[in-house]
């Protein structure tokens, strides 16, 4: 800093003895000074040309990350619940997930209704779903047997166009998945030829904001062949929420770019996080229990699995044109799947059923099935 600053200071006349060696380094300073600046011209022209070249895509990549709303850091509202949770997850009426009897005849009718409509999802916590028939999500459980013939018909009581596809039918999906617009109705027919446990949601694009936003359900064909008898028998849909707010104040909606990161908020059985936990299921010891499952997604699997039993029938990927599989620990169930689980339970006691992908667990898909009547909780 003094020598920078010496060159500037006019000299005493004390001083005349060291006024040549000022000069002599006045002009070293200077010359530092032009050979420094030149240097930094050199960088300057450098850095500019880079900019040049490299400025428009990225200039174009941040505007494509504008508009598509993927920009990060993603904010998570995993777990995030009121104070009284507790009290709200008991006050919760559970969705039901008893298996609906099969209608009559030959021809099963099927109506649904969309609308836009603010559910629960996990205690306190709302979020603005487009709900087949006022249901939220997942819509109502559609129960035939196979070689029934199926008419459904979709009227659209929401803001945009939606459609329905069904896993069950052999159909062609530009006929009778296509979009219906606000106010109007579909119908079209199939018959359920394939036994099993198949999805159903709203294809229409983009189908993963579709499906995030709660379009989807279970559609079971029960063989005419029959199955062994079971004792209880229970519909589970896997899926997941991704949220662009905590829910608790004000309901939130779909966060897209957390959807595509496959970064969920809650992920839960039959629309609640943990319902099953504080209302398990319920059946007697001795009792075999029919597990019907469908993991909806929009994107993660379910890896079925009863903890403390066996999956001692397995109809994995809902086949039953085979025999099940028997004394199974853990099966997947991917998305857009489904599976069918029998498992015996010879011994009273709290028996958890999860995704065994834990990170799902955490995030709320996990209930409980009470066998018998045991006293307390279930650490597990
Ligand atoms: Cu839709």
């Amino acid at each position: 800093m003094t020598s920078y600053s010496a060159p500037t200071r006019r000299p005493r006349s004390s001083e005349t003895n060291s006024g040549a060696a000022w000069m002599v380094a006045t002009m070293l300073l200077g010359l530092m000074v032009a050979v420094v600046g030149f240097f930094a011209l050199l960088m300057w022209a450098d850095a500019r040309e880079s900019l040049d070249t490299a400025g428009q895509p990225a200039v174009a990549a941040a505007a494509r990350a504008t508009d598509h709303n993927v920009a990060l850091p993603l904010n998570s509202f995993a777990g995030v619940v009121p104070e009284n949770a507790q009290e709200l997850a008991a006050a919760h009426k559970p969705t039901s997930a008893a298996l609906p009897p099969i209608p009559a005849g030959e021809l099963v009718k099927v109506q649904m209704t969309l609308k836009d409509m603010t559910v629960e999802i996990a205690p306190g916590v709302k979020y603005r779903t487009w709900a087949f028939d006022g249901h939220g999500a997942p819509g109502p459980i559609v129960h035939v047997r196979e070689g029934q013939t199926v008419e459904m018909t979709l009227t659209n009581g929401g803001a945009i166009s939606h459609s329905i596809d069904f896993h069950a039918a052999r159909i062609a999906p530009n006929v009778a998945f296509k979009d219906v617009a606000p106010g109007e109705s579909i119908t079209f027919r199939f018959t359920a030829s394939d036994p099993g446990v198949f999805m159903y949601h709203c294809g229409t694009k983009p189908v993963l904001a579709h499906i995030a936003n709660g379009m989807y359900g279970a559609i079971i064909v029960q063989p005419k062949a029959g199955l062994p008898k079971v004792d209880n028998e229970y519909v589970l849909v896997g899926s997941e929420w991704y949220m662009n707010g905590d829910g608790i104040k004000e309901p939130a909606s779909l966060d897209m770019a957390k959807a595509r990161a496959r970064m969920p908020d809650w992920v839960t059985f039959n629309g609640y996080a943990n319902q099953y936990v504080t209302h398990p299921l319920t059946a007697d010891p001795g009792e075999t229990t029919r597990f019907w499952v469908v993991a909806a997604g929009p994107t993660n699997n379910v890896n079925f699995h009863v903890v403390g039993g066996m999956l001692d029938r397995a109809w994995v990927n809902g086949d039953m044109t085979n025999p099940p599989q028997n004394g199974v620990q853990t099966v997947l169930v991917p998305a857009g799947g489904g599976a069918v689980f029998d498992v015996k339970l010879d011994k009273e006691g709290l028996y958890p059923f999860v995704s065994h992908a834990f990170a799902d667990v955490d995030l709320g898909q996990v209930g409980l099935l009470k066998v018998g009547n045991p006293k307390g909780t279930t650490t597990h």
